[in-house]
């Protein structure tokens, strides 16, 4: 018992003390390598940015930033990039039926898109207004082509498919028979529409869609049912049935309040109006003589404000903030153009519970694009009007760095000045509506001065772009001043460069790659042969007699090794031979050997 205690004890220090000496020497061998691998990094790659797109190009004609006057209709000065064409705008504000042939051929209008008729209150400007709206697919698929089809970039090479009201047109939906990207009247979002107080207004959904849709009036002053006792509210569960394929829909309003206000699709709504069925609907204060711009195609300047918000502010702009899953846009290009498997996948299997959102809008565009149509030109003590609407499917926390902008309406309703908010975050949950006066009174409160100030979703995620950044919904305030006359800001910061790169989107380009000779912020160079960076003896110069008595030596060495192999060659070949012959002799001897050497403990 005793001798066994022992025994196991002496055993177990023994395991002990070889386990330590081959951990401690495992360790020591490898000290060699690591310290090798941590002095020796691979060199930075050079990352190509690929192709680069221009800040601006004269996308469109430069003459439509003036100021100037079309049909009668004053237009004011768009310093964009990408402005609006005078000629819709005019389309907008007199009706298709109230412009010359000249104007309505600059536009892509329909001849009976906007009509306008019937000053009924006698006070200057039409009181009776008809609408007529389309459903347009954008980055869809046709049988006709491999690659998506009348196209709309958020962001450079990002193409979600979009569903959205447009109003009615006439030719192609391309922008021409040998480019895929849309006319400019088809884009995401749908249009802000805007009416005056007291309009009748005639909505008609025309569905060129392959699904039904509807069209709810949120929070516009409307009856349940029309004079024809048809339902009015859009809603296929209570109100009247879904307004299918190739059919279409009217829906009479007259409303008595006016607001910012909200128009979407009610079928399905959970996915059509993430799709992009989702639009401002603006009622205007009720004013002689004021012709509203009944549509604002894609939001932003508003550059035939109403009467009523001339008298306040210099300027106007709609903000529509929307957000998109990538999975659920995506469903339409899995579905192979049938219609039956885009509704089964998108109503049966789609699950909008666990959907996360990938992209951020603003204005239709993510940052950089944002640049090209949504910024919000300031001048100094200026007041400019903006209308916010929240189409993200979750909260949103609208920040304007260097300003606070104090809010007026929520939900188009004015509670009166004790409910005046003055802050530098407003938070705003789906749906929601808020009228904000941005001041450029350099106080210290209103505004921080002149400059480029920022503007974005503070919700963080809504600065990326499919989860890369910056993206996502940023745009900018920029004052007279620091804006070129193409419409660019002029910005004091980092190269925008990669932001208009395809690359940088895929995730592929390290932002800080070329910000130092060395590149020490690109990506490592996996492919390169890694040499030592030092070297640590000094090697000296070498003397021709040296160099001289080296080879003779060499060469003796080489002649002597040679027979010394040979010599242990034929050696190594009788002992194998002696071997094979004695095997039996051998085997036998080393058995013996290994059970002598066996486990000998006492039971
Ligand atoms: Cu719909």
């Amino acid at each position: 018992m005793v001798y066994r205690f022992l025994n196991q004890h002496f055993r177990g220090r023994c395991m002990r003390k070889t386990l330590i000496t081959f951990t401690g020497g495992v360790a020591f061998a490898l000290m060699h390598t690591f310290s090798h691998a941590a002095t020796e990094l691979p060199p930075s790659a050079k990352v190509d940015l690929g192709p680069v797109e221009e800040v601006c190009s004269e996308f469109t004609d430069p003459a439509w930033r003036k100021e100037q006057t079309v049909d009668g209709v004053k237009i004011q000065e768009s310093k964009l990039c990408n402005p609006d064409n005078p000629a819709d705008i005019a389309a907008f504000v007199k009706g298709t039926n109230g412009i010359s042939m000249d104007t309505l051929m600059a536009t892509q209008l329909a001849a009976d898109a906007i009509t306008l008729s019937d000053d009924t209150d006698g006070d200057g400007d039409p009181d009776k207004i008809v609408i007529k709206l389309e459903v347009v697919e954008l980055n869809g698929h046709s049988p006709d082509m491999k690659d998506q089809t009348t196209t709309f970039d958020i962001a450079p090479g990002i193409q979600p498919t979009f569903w959205v009201y447009a109003p009615k047109t006439r030719d192609m939906s391309t922008k021409s028979l040998y480019e895929l990207e849309a006319n400019p009247l088809l884009r995401a979002p749908s249009p802000v529409i805007r009416v005056e107080q007291d309009d009748v207004v005639w909505i008609v959904l025309e569905n060129t869609h392959y699904l039904p849709h509807s069209i709810h009036l949120h929070g516009i002053d409307h009856p349940f049912m029309n004079h024809a006792g048809n339902g009015n509210d859009g809603v296929g569960q209570t109100s009247n049935m879904d307004t299918m394929p190739g059919e279409s829909k009217t829906y009479v309003i007259k409303p008595r309040q006016p607001g910012t206000m909200y128009y979407h699709c009610h079928v399905q709504p959970h996915t059509h109006i993430p799709m992009g069925l989702q639009g401002i609907f603006i009622v205007e204060e009720n004013r002689p003589n004021n012709w509203v711009q009944t549509l604002n195609v894609g939001a932003g300047q508003v550059r035939h404000p109403s009467v009523a918000v001339l008298e306040k502010y210099a300027r106007e702009y709609d903000l529509h903030y929307q957000s998109a899953d990538k999975e659920l846009h995506e469903v339409v290009a899995r579905s192979a153009n049938d219609p039956r498997l885009i509704a089964k996948h998108m109503n049966t299997e789609y699950d909008t519970t666990d959907a996360t959102d990938d992209y951020f809008m603003l204005n239709g565009r993510s940052f950089p694009y944002t640049l090209r149509e949504s910024l919000i030109h300031m001048e100094e003590n200026q007041q400019v009007k903006l209308r916010v609407l929240n189409g993200h499917t979750e909260s949103l926390a609208l920040h304007i760095h260097g300003h606070k902008p104090t809010v007026t309406h929520y939900d188009g309703v004015d509670n009166g000045p004790s409910s005046y908010i003055q802050r530098d975050v407003h938070g705003m949950v789906p749906a929601q509506r808020i009228d904000l006066s941005l001041s450029g009174v350099d106080d210290g409160l209103n505004s921080f001065g002149q400059g480029i100030w920022m503007f974005h979703d503070h919700v963080e995620k809504s600065f990326t772009t499919d989860g890369h950044g910056e993206g996502g919904d940023i745009s900018l305030v920029v004052y007279k001043g620091f804006v070129d006359e193409k419409g660019i800001p002029s910005a004091h910061g980092m190269s925008l460069a990669p932001y208009f790169a395809k690359s940088m989107w895929k995730g592929k380009y390290p932002i800080w790659q070329d910000y130092d000779a060395w590149r020490s912020l690109g990506l490592p160079d996996l492919n390169a042969e890694i040499k030592p960076a030092k070297v640590a003896v000094q090697t000296p110069a070498v003397k021709e007699s040296e160099v001289q008595a080296a080879a003779a030596l060499a060469e003796q060495q080489d002649e002597s090794s040679v027979f010394e192999k040979l010599l242990f060659g034929v050696i190594l070949g009788l002992l194998a031979y002696a071997a094979v012959l004695k095997r039996k002799l051998i085997i036998a001897a080393v058995t013996k050997f290994i059970h002598s050497k066996g486990p000998n403990i006492p039971q």
